[in-house]
């Protein structure tokens, strides 16, 4: 099975398909887009995705864009180990969190987003940058709840879930963008945990081939 990875190392969506990927253990080529110089918006890859968006993967049978959309497919074909639990309850319950960052806190931040409000909007980097961390710190505070009753390692138990490969990637930018992490104790402590396992830290920005130092 031949499969590529179009990503930017650090896009947080790809991202969270790096740490799927490396947490089944499954080969991939990367596919770098420089969201830098706006090589999504470029008709190459558009003809891929219409959207403009990475990640966006490729393997033998189909290309497929959305990063959720793209983990649960990589679940289903290659389901050991399984990122969601076996249970229906439990299973949605995951899920709601994966969507909480992905839906609720990820596009509010996003490139287009900021730089909409730097360029058409007017707002200086400053007013940018409050933006950005008051959505941040509003969507992790409600995760610090759910984090504070988690019984295992990780959000959901022991092993890796779906909604862990997303709150890595989002620690990560509000890291990057200084939000006030120091908030939010019990998801900090998760996220150091999830960071410890090679998987995630082979699929950190920092060591992509496309990272810039
Ligand atoms: N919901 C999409 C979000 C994809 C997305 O927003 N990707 C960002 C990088 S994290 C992107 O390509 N941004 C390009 C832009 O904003 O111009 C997913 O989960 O895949």
């Amino acid at each position: 099975m031949t499969r590529a990875l179009y990503g930017y190392w650090r896009s947080s969506a790809s991202y969270r398909v790096r740490i799927a990927l490396a947490v089944k253990g499954l080969a991939y080529e990367q596919v770098a887009v420089n969201l830098a110089q706006g090589a999504q918006t470029g008709v190459g890859f558009k003809l891929l995705n219409p959207q403009g968006f990475v990640p966006y993967l490729i393997d033998d049978t189909a290309g497929l864009n959305q990063s959720l959309a793209i983990i649960e497919y990589l679940d289903e074909v290659h389901p050991d180990p399984s990122l969601l639990p076996g249970d229906a309850l439990a299973r949605a319950r995951v899920r709601a969190v994966a969507l909480q960052i992905a839906c609720d806190i990820h596009p509010l931040n996003n490139l287009r987003v900021l730089k909409y409000l730097r360029a058409e909007m007017g707002q200086e980097q400053d007013a940018v940058d409050t933006w950005y961390r008051h959505w941040v710190e509003t969507g992790f505070s409600a995760l610090e709840e759910i984090a504070e009753r988690a019984t295992g390692a990780y959000l959901f138990g022991d092993t890796v879930t779906l909604a862990d490969i997303c709150l890595v990637p989002q620690m990560w930018n509000a890291r990057r963008l200084q939000a006030d992490i120091a908030r939010f104790p019990a998801l900090v402590a998760i996220d150091t945990r999830l960071n410890a396992l090679a998987a995630v830290t082979a699929a950190r920005p920092e060591a992509q081939p496309d990272a810039v130092r």
